[in-house]
């Protein structure tokens, strides 16, 4: 391991060298005068010559010279301060573009855009060049966007650790209505906000094996690996909201150790020379696609590892003072995992106090029980994370050997407990009858606190998913419901509603967001509702030419927009909407129902399949040849519209949500663990149907019955319908309407007359339907009909919308950080 003391400290006599950093001057001038000097020396381009790269660049470097002297005090004061801090181990992280979230931060937003003026530049110009870091694929990457956000703004010692990936999310688009994948080259232009520290590598090793030896009357086991890679630090500015904080987001990239190997490439074997290099290189290239079912694949153990062992040495060789005692670890740290991904963190630290620091296995346990928690976001079996012993043996062996050492202290305390219960032992082993390695079994072994993401979730978790461990371990199972980051999905992306709660309950409400309680009088304001609803509009028409300007689509902002954007998965239910839509449309063509009748509608999709999830593109596919011929069907009248502008991801939701009037949050019950999105739609003033479900429970207790479209079974209606054997025809034919929208779809309508093409889609329905989707149609379609009948009194219907708002300030962020503090971490805000 390399020394990674801190170097000695420089005695500058220069009184500048002396000077704590200072930030230019907040002013239109001060910031003219950084922007061009950026321009001029950072980018070696003269204003006149400039292209709209550098002047993004260039802005990008303005904005971050406001930041840094904060940046470089808050670091300086986390080192020193004693306290206690949040190591939060994520493999995603959705960022979404920077820009405009560090302008917030600086409060430069409005200066930033006269000094841009002043120069002859238009900002919004230069911020359309951002290109938002995709690395992450859904929920659980946004949500740790939005929790290190909070951390910052909150004052919390934080530091999150990720992966640089090369290539992000990718980029979908669509190809007769079918996705297609893009690799998503994020970095092609550089990053402006990366901070590169290739002097703090890690070295982090692989494959090899293990021996034993004897260190003076102590049996000692130690780690001979076969090969080992570079761990680069990228650092990240995370700012605080107007409080002077900035914390860091340290990204791994990795750089083979040695480069490429001159005497191979001299001896002709040009491929040899490069080979270890791309094989080293590739284990931070790409994020991996999926977002529920693993693919076991090696190189994904070697990217949780690789990120999870370079932040562990980081923070105990780097962040730690040299002679620190790590008895005391838990004291400095908390390491959060975001899921399963960053587990084998628990072997590493075991590793590192064992057999590189000395410590005695008791005590290093003892330590390492303390210093880690877990957040399981799941509640599909398939999602949850095994690894092969033999892969894992091969790629870490001296952590198997830890892991089963782990294992076996723990069932010895089963057998203490319960005695040779061996159905229990086999049930609780982290070691799967087939000798896999149980990932969740690992992390709640190890961790000190285990939450679900959700109130049913949590409740699920501790009933269905892992009970044996929760009668086990008394207490450590606890709740902290999801959260959003109002900065962003409030201020940033909504600053018409911004505006007008901050003219109507005054400031503050960004950082204290239950204060929203406030707006609930102004509900019953006519003038109130009346400025309520042209933001809405406002909304809506920005929306309209954002959707024209980048995919061709027009919105007739006449229409209710109906929005269901999240990523592509059965248990989500898109075919449940797609029926719906499908019915209202088979009612108008076949005249049961006369256009005029139908409550104008435009249903908003964004939704991305892993690339290997062969259902989920069908039904993406689906979608689209729907869309197809009902967007262009006269007999319509333009009364429905079906748009999927491809590629969603968190620049396009930020014009979305605040555009919406309808959240579509109908996954089966039991399936979704909390939802964020449904959050982002109710903070913004849109009304949710949804079924009971993740946090849409908790969304409908804050806003209220009357003020939420509740529909469908619930948790344990549908356990009895699939413990007694679910026949989804019986629900088909019960319901003529679903009946006749499943026959339009197998005769082709929407394919050209060729019943074939999504005859896969609707008999995965009619004969198995996994996620129930025609069990609740027919209470869907009916609160669907109150929906229509709610929406015609636009009246009532904005006095629902302005009490989803006030009633929705618990799902901040925020707050589910107080809840991780109170609950889970005891790391207070450092004032
Ligand atoms: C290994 C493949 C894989 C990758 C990612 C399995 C599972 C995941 C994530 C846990 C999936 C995910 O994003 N879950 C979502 O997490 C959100 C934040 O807590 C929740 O709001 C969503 O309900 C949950 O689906």
């Amino acid at each position: 391991m390399k020394n990674l003391s801190t170097p000695s400290r420089p005695q500058p006599t220069h009184p500048l060298a002396a000077a704590p950093v200072t930030a230019p001057e907040a002013t239109v001038d001060g910031f003219v005068e950084q922007f061009l000097r950026n321009l001029n020396n950072g980018r070696g381009v003269a204003l006149s010559a400039s292209t709209p790269n550098d002047r993004y660049f260039a802005l990008a470097a303005t904005v971050r010279d406001y930041l840094m002297a904060r940046w470089l005090e808050d670091v300086r004061r986390q080192r020193t301060a004693q306290s206690k801090g949040v190591a939060y181990l994520s493999a995603e992280y959705l960022l979404g573009r920077q820009l405009d979230n560090n302008l917030l931060a600086t409060g430069l937003t409005e200066i930033a855009g006269e000094a841009l003026a002043a120069c002859g530049l238009d900002i919004d110009e230069v911020r359309a060049l951002e290109i938002e870091p995709g690395l992450g694929n859904g929920g659980l990457g946004r949500l740790a966007a939005c929790f290190i956000d909070s951390l910052a703004t909150m004052g919390v010692p934080n530091i999150g650790y990720g992966i640089r990936y090369e290539y992000g999310i990718f980029r979908q688009t669509f190809v007769d209505g079918q996705q297609v994948e893009q690799a998503d080259s994020w970095l092609s232009l550089g990053s402006p906000w990366e901070f590169p520290h290739p002097e703090a590598a890690q070295t982090i090793s692989f494959g090899g094996h293990t021996e034993t030896y004897d260190d003076d009357g102590v049996t000692r086991s130690r780690w001979i690996p076969a090969w080992n890679v570079q761990a680069v630090p990228h650092n990240y500015m995370v700012p605080g909201y107007h409080n002077g904080r900035v914390n860091t987001l340290r990204l791994w990239s990795a750089q083979a150790t040695q480069g490429f190997d001159l005497r191979t490439f001299n001896s002709g074997d040009y491929q040899e020379a490069v080979r270890a290099q791309t094989y080293a290189e590739n284990i931070s290239k790409v994020l991996y696609p999926e977002d529920s079912t693993p693919q076991g694949k090696e190189l994904r153990l070697q990217q949780q590892y690789f990120f999870v062992a370079a932040s562990i040495s980081d923070f105990v060789n780097l962040i730690l003072p040299r002679d620190f005692d790590l008895t005391r670890l838990p004291e400095r740290v908390i390491f959060q995992l975001n899921d399963t991904h960053p587990v084998i963190g628990v072997p590493e630290l075991m590793r590192v106090l064992v057999d590189e620091r000395g410590l005695e296995w008791d005590a290093a346990w003892a330590i390492t029980r303390e210093c880690f928690a877990y957040t399981c976001h799941t509640l599909l079996p398939e999602a949850l994370e095994v690894w092969p012993s033999d892969l894992l043996g091969r790629l870490l062996p001296r952590h198997l050997e830890i892991i089963y050492r782990i294992n076996d202290e723990f069932l010895d305390e089963v057998r203490e407990r319960y005695g040779d219960d061996e159905d229990r032992i086999r049930r609780m082993s982290i070691i799967a009858p087939d000798g896999a390695v149980r990932m969740a079994f690992l992390a709640t072994v190890a961790g000190s606190k285990v939450n679900g993401v959700a109130e049913l979730h949590s409740q699920l978790l501790r009933e269905k998913v892992l009970p044996d461990f929760d009668e086990f371990f008394p207490g450590k199972f606890t709740n902290v419901t999801n959260g959003v980051t109002p900065r962003r999905f409030v201020k940033l992306a909504n600053p018409g509603l911004s505006r007008l709660i901050t003219d109507t309950i005054g400031p503050g409400w960004l950082t204290d967001l239950e204060r929203l309680r406030e707006l609930e009088p102004f509900a019953d304001d006519a003038s109130f509702r009346q400025a309520f609803a042209s933001v809405k509009a406002a909304n809506k028409r920005a929306l309209a030419k954002t959707l024209h300007a980048r995919d061709g689509l027009t919105v007739d902002d006449g229409h209710m927009l109906d929005v269901m954007v999240k990523r592509l998965h059965e248990y989500k239910r898109q075919t449940l909407k797609l029926l719906h839509i499908v019915s209202q449309y088979d009612a108008i063509v076949s005249g049961r129902v006369s256009p005029a009748e139908v409550t104008p509608r435009t249903f908003v999709f964004g939704a991305k399949a892993a690339p290997g999830y062969a259902m989920a593109k069908r039904i993406i596919h689906l979608i689209n040849a729907v869309g197809e011929v009902v967007n262009t069907d006269p007999r319509v009248e333009g009364r429905l519209a079906v748009l999927f502008p491809p590629n969603y991801n968190v620049t396009l939701a930020e014009r979305v949500v605040p555009a919406a009037d309808l959240s579509e949050q109908i996954s089966l019950a039991g399936k979704e663990a909390s939802g964020t999105g449904n959050m982002k739609f109710a903070l913004n003033g849109a009304l949710t149907i949804g079924t009971d479900d993740g946090a849409n429970v908790e969304i409908r207790q804050l806003v209220g019955d009357e003020n939420f479209f509740l529909f469908g079974m619930t948790e344990p209606e549908v356990a009895t319908l699939a413990d007694g054997g679910y026949h989804p025809i019986d629900f088909v034919r019960a319901d003529e309407n679903l009946q006749s929208a499943l026959d339009l779809i197998s005769s082709g309508a929407f394919s050209g007359g060729d019943g074939s093409v999504f005859e896969p889609v609707v008999s995965n329905l009619v004969h198995h339907d996994p996620f129930m989707a025609l069990a609740d149609f027919t209470s869907y379609a009916a609160a669907q009909q109150k929906v229509d009948a709610l929406y015609a009194d636009t009246e009532a219907w904005t006095r629902s919308a302005i009490l989803n708002v006030a009633r929705s300030g618990f799902f901040s962020s925020d707050r589910s950080m107080r809840d991780y503090i109170d609950r889970i971490w005891h790391t207070p805000p450092v004032r």
